[in-house]
């Protein structure tokens, strides 16, 4: 049995465009073909994004040799195995065509044997225009089914299983890729063929765990051996004939999988093999369970990992590149550590993306990262015809056993914001049962294919919904299921707006910023250095996106006074805009037991919500969320009627934290001081400071409370202002020294300094930034990057007074 894959050069050429015949690298896509062949530039600099738009009215053709041997062309069966194929693809061998795509999300398995001869080969596919098939289904619908045009540039793109979020989105550039994103894979079978093996767990009452294993083998009635390895004990299964077979290991102590925070995300290496070919895989063994029982708020939404409840804290993850040939192990690596260094422990993956792949998944696994997993719908409407449902039904049978083996997995959700878009559309906003009967044709379907193939997850119908069979409105209803908060960015209200609702999970909500100056130079040529030149706009994506920013910061700040100052102050913004949100539910721990920000990161350079920028540069936000995210966390909350002080702990062991809370004034004078100990107990919070009734209010506005407190290694601050109307308080600007030592910069201030932030044009952040500077306390950060030269030499250090 031998394997190859027919990955590497191909040769890229277009029908309408005959003087185009470039190298293209597989897996990768045209567009960064064509960008390194320099016929189109670059589509993310400057307004380029329009330049480039004539690559989707192009049908796309990739070709290449590859030579066959005569061992495997007289072998019993040739098997070629293709994933993320994007998307209406037809592949011929030697002019014979041998199979069609059409949706990105399934796998193809073909026996290509019968296609090849001795020697020289080809290989050729040809991909067809998508926007002209969305036309073309749209007219064969027997009525009608609106698309995301607010978010796509492309009509129809919802009747096509291919990445909604290609065709653009609200963060998104419009560039309509076609490509193969996986390797492809052949396996030349001439006697036994080792497919596949899944798991799965069945947890004792004693604490042990036997572990079930179904190996999957193609062969031609020869009985062979094949070997299973877990945990240094080897199992052999004897087999005749094609089928599943079965072995079972029992383990007295297992070593638990565990999320972020909770413990060490464990896994043991399986491996079966059989002669030469091996297959292996990682697996982590827990217990997962979502606990919706009815209590005095409503309803809980709780993941419960070991049977200890877990405080979900994450973002919402949005593919790494609009350009999937750039999307590389390293990329996601810096993307997925970034989270966990952000004290992260979930991350959903959103329904306009795609299933990711399997680096994603392993590194989730490896890092303590659960996943809250959306089927790939989102915004628009969809259709409920057998040929949809049964194209829908073949992409599952491939995802769900592929990414049920991954102990991250916490979740299957059916879509994203599919029932909220009954509401958006005029044809389903006045005929509302024919449309949610036709969502729910969908949506059961969904439900019934995760099912049969995973009963250990729990399915839930959709994010945001309030629960099964429950059409409620899940922006508002903070009661029960899971919420999208966006009534702050997107219906304009005030922070303050966050402190109104008590989500027993919110799993979307977001404030947009700008990119920082580092990450705006990359992209915008110096004369559009402004936020209303057309680059700048051109890559802003939400129509609104820039007055809401630049309105709200009349709301709360002092205006800024050029383009540097604006970039640094959206990014404070920002920070404070999910920092309100995140402190406050928090602070009602437990009633609330998940937070997942809009969006993690994004997919090229833009304006957006995310935390990460394009570069992987961590915006304000970020540092903050590594402050707010902690398992022991100190958080000023005014909820209970009285200005308190929780102090948070998630951990499952008890803590003993030693806390010195200041009250500070606006020159720097410590005005009062309170020494606060406390051994507080595994998942809870405790109010360990409440202000005295005596203490008058205006009095306090003459500064403000800084706390800080030392928990094993981490360091935990926060800082309390009378009002978040900062514009209205009478901070000063200090004097800060920067004193740079190899890595080491110490920054030391005259009078109290605010969201102190460190930027430099080159890559690697810093160990903590935007942060509060007392007067005359230094304060040493690290640079954690590799080039200190390029940092000391780009270092900027801002602070909120000019
Ligand atoms: C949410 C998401 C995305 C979108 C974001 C910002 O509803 O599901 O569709 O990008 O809002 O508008």
């Amino acid at each position: 049995m031998a394997h190859f894959q027919l990955n590497g050069q191909w040769q890229l050429t277009s029908p309408q465009r005959p003087d185009i015949d470039i190298p293209m690298i597989l897996p990768g896509d045209n567009v960064s073909a064509l960008l390194q062949a320099e016929h189109i530039p670059n589509p993310y600099f400057a307004d380029n994004e329009s330049k480039v738009r004539w690559i989707e009215e192009c049908d796309w053709h990739i070709e290449r040799q590859f030579d066959v041997s005569e061992s495997t062309l007289s072998a019993k069966q040739v098997w070629m195995t293709l994933t993320r194929v994007d998307t209406l693809a037809t592949l011929f061998i030697n002019s014979k065509q041998v199979l069609t795509c059409s949706n990105m999300f399934a796998q193809q398995r073909v026996d290509i044997n019968p296609y090849l001869t001795q020697g020289a080969n080809t290989i050729r596919v040809e991909f067809a225009r998508v926007d002209l098939e969305g036309q073309k289904r749209a007219k064969t619908l027997p009525f009608p089914i609106p698309s995301a045009m607010g978010n796509n540039q492309i009509p129809h793109m919802n009747l096509i299983r291919k990445t909604q979020c290609h065709s653009g989105w609200d963060w998104g550039i419009c560039l309509m890729v076609s490509g193969i994103y996986d390797p492809i894979k052949i396996d030349v079978v001439n006697d036994l063929w080792l497919k596949d093996f899944s798991t799965e767990q069945q947890w004792q009452a004693d604490g042990s765990v036997i572990v079930d294993v179904l190996v999957e083998v193609e062969s031609e009635g020869q009985s062979h051996e094949i070997f299973v390895e877990l945990d240094g004990v080897t199992q052999m299964i004897h087999t005749e004939g094609s089928g599943h077979y079965h072995c079972q290991f029992h383990i007295q102590e297992p070593q638990r999988w565990w999320p972020a925070g909770y413990g060490k995300a464990h896994l043991y290496l399986m491996a079966v093999r059989c002669g030469e070919q091996q297959l292996s895989r990682k697996i982590g063994l827990r217990q997962l369970a979502l606990n919706n029982q009815v209590d005095e708020h409503g309803s809980a939404m709780e993941f419960v990992v070991n049977g200890t409840p877990i405080n979900a804290k994450g973002a919402n993850w949005i593919p790494v590149d609009a350009m999937p040939g750039r999307e590389c192990d390293g990329r996601y690596r810096n993307l997925l550590q970034s989270a966990v260094d952000a004290n992260m422990n979930m991350i959903r993956v959103w329904g306009g993306g795609q299933y990711e792949s399997e680096t994603f998944y392993n590194l989730c696994d490896e890092l303590g990262l659960l996943v809250w997993q959306d089927m790939m719908f989102a915004c628009s409407l969809y259709p409920s015809d057998d040929d949809f449902l049964k194209d829908v039904e073949r992409e599952l049978r491939f995802q769900i056993p592929r990414l049920k083996e991954h102990p991250s997995i916490a979740l299957w959700c059916g879509d994203n914001e599919v029932i909220g878009a009954i509401g958006w559309y005029d044809e389903s906003k006045h005929n509302k049962v024919k449309y949610t009967v036709n969502y729910d044709r969908l949506n059961r379907v969904i439900e019934q294919v995760i099912g049969q193939q995973d009963d250990t997850r729990r399915f839930w119908p959709s994010s945001p919904c309030n629960g099964e069979l429950d059409f409620g409105d899940a922006w508002h209803d903070d009661s029960k299921g899971d919420m999208h908060f966006w009534d702050v960015w997107h219906s304009g209200k005030s922070f303050s707006a966050y402190l109104n609702i008590n989500p027993r999970f919110c799993s979307e909500f977001g404030f947009q910023s700008w990119p920082s100056f580092a990450e705006a130079k990359q992209f915008v040529p110096e004369q559009d250095w402004n936020v209303t030149s057309p680059t700048f706009e051109q890559h802003q994506k939400n129509p609104r996106g820039n007055s809401i920013i630049t309105e709200m910061f009349t709301r709360y700040f002092r205006f800024p006074s050029g383009f540097e100052q604006m970039l640094y102050l959206s990014q404070v913004q920002q920070a404070m805009a999910i920092k309100t949100a995140c402190d406050h539910w928090r602070a009602i721990s437990p009633v609330c037991r998940g937070m997942l920000y809009w969006q993690l990161n994004d997919n090229w350079p833009v304006s957006s919500w995310s935390s990460l920028e394009y570069s992987g540069r961590w915006k304000q936000l970020h540092y903050h969320v590594k402050r707010f995210f902690a398992s022991q966390y100190l958080v000023f909350s005014e909820h209970t009627g009285k200005l308190s002080l929780h102090l948070l702990n998630d951990a499952k062991e008890f803590v003993n934290v030693n806390t010195n809370l200041k009250w500070v004034s606006w020159q720097g004078e410590v005005r009062q001081t309170w020494q606060l100990e406390r051994t507080v107990a595994n998942d809870s919070n405790t109010i360990v400071w409440q202000l005295d009734e005596h203490f008058d209010a205006t009095e306090l506005k003459s500064g403000f409370l800084y706390v800080e407190a030392q928990v094993g290694e981490e360091r935990i601050t926060n800082t309390w202002f009378s009002s978040n109307e900062l514009k209205t308080l009478p901070m000063e600007k200090a004097n800060i020294e920067v004193t740079i030592e190899a890595n080491q910069i110490t920054l030391l201030a005259d009078k109290p300094a605010f969201f102190v932030h460190l930027e430099s044009d080159t890559d690697g952040r810093f160990s903590d930034s935007s942060l509060t500077l007392l007067a005359n306390q230094p304060i040493t950060v690290e640079f954690l990057g590799r080039d200190l030269a390029a940092m000391e030499a780009s270092l900027r250090v801002y602070q909120l007074m000019q």
